[in-house]
């Protein structure tokens, strides 16, 4: 298996410790996307341009981040990251959804201020996307205490979220206000998973 990869982005970073949590990655080969023209996007084999995605032997190129993490799951035996049914998978379900969603408002966010042409971002919508990575932080803060030691595909997009806000938002100081949360991810970052995933320096 061939994974199309940025040490940056925190899609890949949840695909890459749900494989080193399901004990697959030495099964994966990793290779880059290509960023020299941004308006491409970075990953030519994927028609949205964008990374992650993985090639399977069979020729199958599956993306995106949840798709690839559902199918390392099947192939594990040693973990379960996305509980088979019922209530029980829709709360892991709606928990990853809301920290992805956060984690996209941010990287909109970054793309906006960071890569697109000066002048042209939107300072009504960054404080849009703004709102809505505040209010799942505030969501989260109350949820963290029933987290406990759990490892499922919402718990990891989770910590990934919170990386990714300490990676390119920390001036914003997500910890401030939010005892649980950050209690939770000091311990969930113990994780060699996680340890081994942290983006390098920009
Ligand atoms: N929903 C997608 C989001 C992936 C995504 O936004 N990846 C970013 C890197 S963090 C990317 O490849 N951006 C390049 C682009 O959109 O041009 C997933 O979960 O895989």
């Amino acid at each position: 298996m061939k994974l199309c990869y940025s040490p940056t982005s925190p899609f890949v970073r949840k695909v890459v410790i749900s494989a080193k949590e399901a004990g697959l990655f030495d099964q994966i080969e990793t290779y880059g996307g290509d960023t020299s023209d941004i308006f491409k996007g970075i990953n030519p084999e994927n028609p949205l341009g964008k990374v992650p995605s993985l090639k399977l032997d069979s020729g199958d190129l599956l993306f995106d981040s949840l798709v690839i993490c559902e199918y390392l799951d099947g192939l594990s035996d040693s973990v379960t990251l996305l509980p088979g049914s019922g209530i029980e998978r829709a709360r892991v379900m709606t928990l990853h959804a809301l920290a992805d969603g956060m984690t996209d408002a941010a990287y909109q966010r970054r793309m906006d201020s960071a890569a697109m042409p000066e002048g042209e971002g939107s300072p009504s919508w960054n404080a849009r996307l703004r709102v809505a990575m505040e209010s799942g932080l505030d969501q989260l803060e109350q949820q963290a205490a029933d987290f406990g030691d759990d490892l499922n595909i919402g718990t990891i997009a989770v910590a990934c979220a919170l990386g990714y806000f300490d990676f390119r938002f920390s001036a914003e100081n997500w910890r401030g206000g939010r005892p649980n949360l950050t209690a939770w991810y000091e311990r969930f970052s113990a994780r060699p998973s996680m340890q081994e995933t942290v983006p390098p320096e920009a």
